[in-house]
């Protein structure tokens, strides 16, 4: 019997791709799909199944995760073996300025989703993204037993989250996992994560259509992965005997420096006489070095990243020339904030 998956953030970089592992591997996916003014859907279009369409294996729905009860509901309906939590406010500098609504998504929604299991009392296997945020202020190299010093309201809201992950496991013996994953980006990533943004404006500065780059903290220590990669570590923490935590990560660390010079190096630029400093930008508190150890993830997941950050850079910058090619010959139809 092929299984069933729900995916909370199905419309996200991370839950598109999730989408894309678990449908080659045969699984029914239910995507949970907040309502927006505007499409949302972009990066899961290419694999979108109409209503209509018979015996489809890809279906979304509408809910939220501030709703509690649309939660319960859906589960009774899908009742899923699977349940992927990677819907929230994810942006760190945004949880600045929206604190108590990131607190409420990122944080209690994820209480929420677990209760909503128990309420349900379908028996599932939950997955909770979780964050290296989490870590914050705590000096790497950070695994499994670092503590917790989350420097911004996200980082506080994904510790919360990350404890009733666990505390639901060890109150009601939910098979219930958190992969603490370390940044890991892609093509798909959000367009005002720091490495999109810099891919994108090395595309559009080489296209004639931007001439400056504003950016804040150039010295913060980052360790990029590559999201396709990353969802595969997730699927195999919901495939082991006993639940556990695990952290994901390259274990390579470069400044967002490093990666300007890389990712203009490629497109044989130099990022000096483009980029120019903007202070909002910067965070009330930065978290200054984040770099993993996922030893035991590789020991008992037996997963191992492939890409590192310079390939990684790479493969972004010739994503988005190749988009700002598409845009310009008007094959796709975008509008850029
Ligand atoms: P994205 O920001 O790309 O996607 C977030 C998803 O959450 C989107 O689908 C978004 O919907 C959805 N969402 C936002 N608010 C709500 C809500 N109120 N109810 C339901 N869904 C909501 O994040 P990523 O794909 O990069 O990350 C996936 C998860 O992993 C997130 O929880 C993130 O915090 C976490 N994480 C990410 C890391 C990374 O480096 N990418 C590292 C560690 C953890 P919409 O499209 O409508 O905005
Ligand atoms: P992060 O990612 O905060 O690590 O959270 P982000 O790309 O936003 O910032 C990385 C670092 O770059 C510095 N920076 C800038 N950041 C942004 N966004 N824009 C800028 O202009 C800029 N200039 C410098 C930041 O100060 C920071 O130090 C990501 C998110 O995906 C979270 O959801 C996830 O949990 C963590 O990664 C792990």
């Amino acid at each position: 019997m092929s299984k069933t998956a729900l995916i909370t953030g199905v419309t996200g970089q991370d839950g598109s791709y999730l989408s894309e592992l678990l449908l080659s591997k045969g699984y029914t996916v239910h995507g949970l799909v907040r309502r927006s003014s505007t499409f949302n859907t972009e990066r899961i279009d290419h694999i979108y199944q109409g209503p209509q369409e018979a015996g489809r294996s890809f279906v979304l729905h509408h809910a939220d995760l501030s709703d509690g009860v649309a939660l319960v509901n859906l589960l009774r309906e899908i009742r899923p073996d699977e349940v992927y939590n990677l819907g929230a406010q994810s942006h760190v500098r945004v949880s600045f300025d929206a604190p108590l609504y990131t607190g409420d998504v990122t944080g209690l929604g994820a209480l929420r989703l677990l209760e909503a299991v128990r309420a349900s009392g379908i028996e599932t296997r939950v997955y909770q993204a979780s964050s290296s945020e989490m870590f914050g202020a705590t000096p790497p190299p950070q695994n499994e037993r670092t503590p917790f010093h989350p420097r911004s309201p996200y980082g506080v809201a994904k510790v919360f989250g990350y404890w009733a992950t666990v505390n639901y496991r060890e109150a009601y013996g939910m098979y219930a996992v958190n992969g603490v994953l370390f940044n890991h980006e892609s093509p798909r990533r959000g367009e005002t994560f720091v490495t999109r943004k810099i891919t994108r404006a090395v595309a559009r500065i080489k296209a004639g259509l931007q001439g400056e780059l504003y950016l804040g903290n150039l010295d913060a220590v980052r360790d990029w992965g590559y999201a396709p990669e990353y969802v595969d570590a997730m699927w195999r923490m919901l495939q082991q005997d006993e639940p556990t935590d695990y952290v994901v990560a390259t274990g390579v660390a470069a400044t967002v420096r490093q990666f300007l010079e890389t990712a203009f190096g490629h497109a044989g630029l130099d990022w000096q006489e483009y980029v120019r400093y903007d202070a909002k930008y910067e965070r009330p508190s930065e978290v200054d070095a984040l770099i993993g150890d996922a030893s035991k993830a590789e020991e008992l997941l037996g997963w191992k990243p492939q890409v590192r950050v310079d390939d990684l850079a790479r493969i972004m910058v010739d994503a988005d020339v190749r988009q700002v090619q598409d845009e310009l010959a008007g094959t796709t139809v975008r509008v850029d904030r």
